[in-house]
């Protein structure tokens, strides 16, 4: 499907999907995003969606905090608890965790194929439960931060930071040490690793793997989405190449040459600007929890600025005015360009020429945000590779949106912030609270009742001066009260 052109879409701002949401609308749409959660929450955690992806996610559980705590403080603290429960030894937080009452065939690559407990022996894998082996963008620190501020008397009585701290210090330092593939970044291993599976960005390196056969393994995820919008057979033979081929070397990263330096040791090992911003933010985060705790933050900072240097003098464009992948295999960075490219701009200190050029890029035609589309698109308007409609090659993702409204305010760009804001309210509100939506119609895509994106609603829809940060609602089922 062809893209209208760019220079005619500014009439997609003219004709949005619905009148914008207004106030009472409001409430009803909070109470919408409410249900949505309580649906999808499991007793310890919650589904990103029951159909499609029923078990516990890394990231969605970050984002799907970030909301609950307005409804309910407690399950928010649980939501991350349960996740960290199934930390590795060595630190890695998996990409899912299996519920064991869900059939083995209702998700695919299910817990029989990762066999963490036996495979991921060696590195720490929990016995008691089964989880996958990869992981996903670190925002569990941002999030644990905002969970403690909505209600501190809360977080202190059950010593919420003081337990999640030592962990989300593990699970940086995996990122930092195992991950460092080199650069003076965390790498990642798997196309699923940075939440954004299907980006073009992986194309070609991708395209050095060697599919596993299309017999050897049964896609669930066509069982409920449309093949239209997902990966293709062929994207899914190499996914599940490099799962199997990470699983049969138990988990282990990198690989030491005689020299001392370390080699990817994989096909498949990129430096992402979107997961290295979000550990960059989540440092921050933990220099605060630190001091909350009556803790040193300087390492954190110093973390944090270490990494901050190393993604300018590693992932900067110049050229392109924005952050590209670094494909540590070709030695190269790679010329797509996505919107994990724009999330530096969560990042504090970066020099002023950088924020002003990624704000221009963020508005000019490669993305177009206000300008020829309401959403950010997840991949470049203009790019060879872009589809509407196709999983991260172009659909707008309510995450993303969500840490670019964040991202914009940090700047100062208020005006902005606010049109992004109500932009995104509208389309959760216009489509069901959907998994993506067309970047030029907001028309929802993928799965319905989707959990980042009522979390993430809730988060808009609460005071961005004021109780984005202290305030929440209470859940009905009394798990609000303390
Ligand atoms: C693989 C759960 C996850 C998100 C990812 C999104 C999608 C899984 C899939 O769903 O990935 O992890 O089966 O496609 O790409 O960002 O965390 O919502």
């Amino acid at each position: 499907m062809t893209p209208p052109p760019p220079t005619a879409a500014p009439a997609a701002l003219r004709t949005p999907p619905s009148a914008p949401v207004r106030p009472a609308d409001r409430r009803t749409l909070r109470r919408a995003a409410r249900r949505v959660l309580l649906r999808n929450w499991t007793g310890a955690a919650t589904v990103p969606s029951h159909g499609l992806y029923p078990h516990q996610w890394s990231w969605d559980s970050a984002f799907i905090a970030i909301g609950l705590r307005h409804l309910s403080p407690l399950r928010a603290q649980r939501e991350l608890e349960t996740l960290l429960g199934a930390q590795w030894g060595d630190g890695r937080i998996p990409h899912i965790v299996f519920n064991p009452a869900v059939p083995l065939d209702a998700y695919f690559p299910s817990p029989d194929f990762w066999r963490s407990s036996t495979a991921g022996a060696a590195a720490g894998a929990p016995r008691g439960l089964e989880t996958s082996g990869i992981v996903q963008p670190p925002v569990h620190a941002l999030a644990a931060l905002l969970v403690h501020r909505t209600d501190p008397a809360l977080s202190h009585g059950r010593g919420f930071l003081a337990r999640v701290y030592p962990r989300l210090v593990a699970w940086h330092r995996y990122l930092t040490e195992q991950r460092d593939l080199g650069g003076g970044l965390a790498a990642i291993v798997h196309p699923w690793e940075p939440g954004m599976d299907n980006s073009p960005c992986w194309d070609r390196p991708l395209a050095r793997v060697e599919p596993a056969p299309p017999g050897a393994f049964r896609r669930a995820d066509l069982d409920h989405g449309a093949a239209a919008d997902r990966p293709t057979d062929l994207d899914y033979g190499r996914y599940v190449r490099l799962a199997t081929d990470y699983r049969d070397r138990g988990y282990r990263d990198g690989v030491g040459t005689p020299s001392g330096k370390t080699t990817p040791g994989t096909a498949f090992a990129v430096e992402d600007p979107g997961v290295n911003a979000l550990l960059i933010a989540s440092e921050h985060a933990l220099a605060e929890i630190a001091t909350a705790l009556g803790a040193d933050p300087a390492p954190h900072e110093h973390r944090a600025r270490a990494l901050t240097t190393a993604l300018l003098e590693r992932l900067w464009d110049p050229a392109a005015g924005q952050f590209l992948c670094r494909d540590l295999v070709a030695g190269e960075l790679l010329p797509d360009r996505s919107a994990a490219g724009l999330l530096p701009l969560l990042v504090p200190g970066l020099p002023r020429t950088v924020v002003r050029a990624l704000l221009d890029t963020v508005r000019g035609p490669h993305f177009g945000l206000g300008t020829t589309v309401p959403l950010l698109p997840s991949y470049d308007l203009r790019g060879p590779a872009f589809d509407r409609y196709r999983y991260w090659r172009g659909p707008a993702w309510f995450n993303v949106n969500w840490l670019m409204e964040r991202a914009l305010r940090r700047c100062g760009e208020t005006t902005d912030a606010d049109a992004l804001r109500t932009a995104a309210l509208d389309a959760a509100a216009a489509s069901d609270f959907a998994e993506y939506v067309d970047p030029y119609t907001a028309e929802g895509r993928g799965t319905r009742d989707f959990s980042w994106t009522a979390a993430l609603t809730l988060d808009l829809l609460a005071d961005p001066g004021r109780d984005r940060d202290n305030h929440h609602d209470t859940v009905s089922d009394g798990e609000g009260q303390r």
